[in-house]
């Protein structure tokens, strides 16, 4: 656990320098210290050190913004930038992001707390930032040409509301806003309870993130900005499976986790072995008689949802989206189904001609976990992950909710794979198997089959469906 020292001045972490090429000395010494941060590991809770107390949040694969109090206001500094984010291990993507990162760092204030935050913008065209779900005046909504002029390169804006309401919400631009979000300008904003509130709880554990998606093709940097819907890479926090961190808890922790969608598409968010309960949404709160025990909770575009639960049960618990090619990286789409198709005589024809050729998917998918094909310059593998009983076979928008007895309170370090008590991991069976028995009867006694198939006759079908790949 690294202490708020080390997170605010570890080596390589901070970068206080400024350039002043835009901004002139007078108006460089008003602006709060510009804080940034590179790594890609979640960070601490950044505990209040001014200000009315509150439980901090965690960032998966993030981190706090720091502030300064100025005459009774919390004065953050924002700087829209291209960043280099480590999506995974081996995998770097050119971005465009906040103080460093993709996605900006979360900010976290208290209900009333009125918040000032200086905005410099270093990206080659303009923006501006839009606080999504904040009650504030029409001035401060950030959507350029209708609220105020956008943010010119070099330009620093300053926004100052109050925090009216508690809840979770976001900020993103509001300017050319299919490309700024394509390229990961995006930010997580928590506003906790000034008092005990009847329909916040506390809790021991409160993670955030933000689901986001890009479009990167194997083997390049940038994503594709004018993709509307086909992205392939799906992230949190622009972080994609194996690189999105466990949440670790501790055994009967009450755990809550905000969730933001600024992707183009729904995600059914899906946790193993617990009940959740859905206890905010974008709109704030929601009433005790409106919630009821949930698996799995659809996320819609630009929504936000805080679920609830006891983590009870020891183990590792996967947690997911549960759009299938969702939890997949980057790959071609546009391919036939090929299980059970033998194509060794083609095989051999092509490799003739292409040495490296390889062929794929005729047992199912689960061979390309361990495919030895050569993978272009920065790209990942489609499923990866190592798990203690073999390959995970997962990608993309997955990690592992982690429910440990022996999990110091407060400790969010990653306690390792669960021991599974004996007796208790699911085994193979090794006795003998008997012939099923069959039905005889056709299709059954209401609609009796008229013929019956002559050995040889077999229908066998043919036909190969389109198989475009564009709906999500
Ligand atoms: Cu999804």
């Amino acid at each position: 656990m690294k202490s708020r020292r080390d997170f605010l001045f570890g080596a390589g972490a901070v970068t206080a320098a400024f350039s002043a090429a835009s901004v002139s000395k007078v108006a460089l010494a008003a602006l709060p210290e510009l804080v940034s941060q590179t790594s890609p590991d979640t960070q601490a809770p950044l505990m209040p050190q001014n200000g009315r107390p509150y439980n901090p949040v965690v960032t998966l694969n993030g981190w706090t913004l720091p502030w300064r109090m100025n005459g009774g206001v919390k004065e953050f500094h924002l700087v829209a930038e291209p960043v280099v984010r480590e999506m995974a291990p081996g995998f770097k993507a050119h971005l465009w992001g906040y103080n460093g990162q993709s996605p900006g760092p979360t900010i976290e204030v208290v209900e009333g707390d009125r918040v000032r935050i200086f905005v410099t913008n270093r990206l080659p065209e303009h923006t501006s930032i839009h606080w999504h779900g904040q009650r504030l005046p029409n001035g401060m909504d950030g959507v350029g040409g209708l609220n105020q002029p956008t943010i010119h390169p070099g330009k620093t804006f300053v926004y100052e509301f109050v925090a009216r309401r508690p809840g979770t919400f976001m900020y993103h631009p509001h300017a050319d806003e299919m490309t700024q979000m394509a390229m990961g300008m995006m930010g997580f904003w928590v506003t906790h309870p000034k008092d005990r509130h009847p329909l916040i709880d506390e809790v021991d554990r409160d993670f955030v993130f933000l689901l986001n998606a890009y479009d990167i093709d194997p083997g390049s940097y940038t994503p594709k900005i004018m993709t509307m819907l086909d992205f392939n890479l799906w992230s949190w926090n622009s972080r994609i499976f194996p690189g999105i961190d466990s949440l670790n808890v501790r055994w009967k922790d009450k755990v809550r986790i905000r969730i933001g969608n600024l992707t183009m598409t729904n995600h059914p968010m899906h946790l193993h072995g617990h009940e959740f309960q859905v206890t905010g949404t974008d709109g704030g709160p929601t009433a005790k008689s409106s919630r009821w025990p949930e698996v799995t909770a659809d996320v819609a575009v630009g929504q936000m949802r805080q679920i609830e639960f006891l983590a009870d049960e020891e183990g590792d618990w996967a947690f997911h989206c549960h759009k299938s090619h969702h939890t997949m990286n980057a790959m071609g789409h546009d391919v036939p189904t090929l299980i059970g198709v033998d194509h060794r005589g083609v095989v051999k024809k092509i490799t003739e001609l292409v040495p490296d050729y390889m062929a794929m998917g005729e047992r199912g998918m689960a061979d390309m976990t361990e495919m030895e094909m050569p993978l272009p310059d920065n790209t990942i593998p489609m499923m990866t992950g190592e798990g203690p009983f073999g390959s995970v076979e997962m990608g993309g928008m997955f990690t592992v909710v982690k429910v440990r007895r022996e999990q110091k309170r407060n400790d969010y370090s990653n306690p390792g794979w669960f021991a599974h008590p004996p007796g208790t991991v699911a085994y193979e069976f090794d006795g003998a198997l008997a012939e099923p028995h069959r039905r005889q009867d056709g299709g059954g006694h209401s609609m009796p089959r008229q013929h019956q198939h002559q050995p040889g006759q077999e229908i066998e079908v043919q036909v190969r469906k389109p198989s475009g790949h564009s709906d999500h």
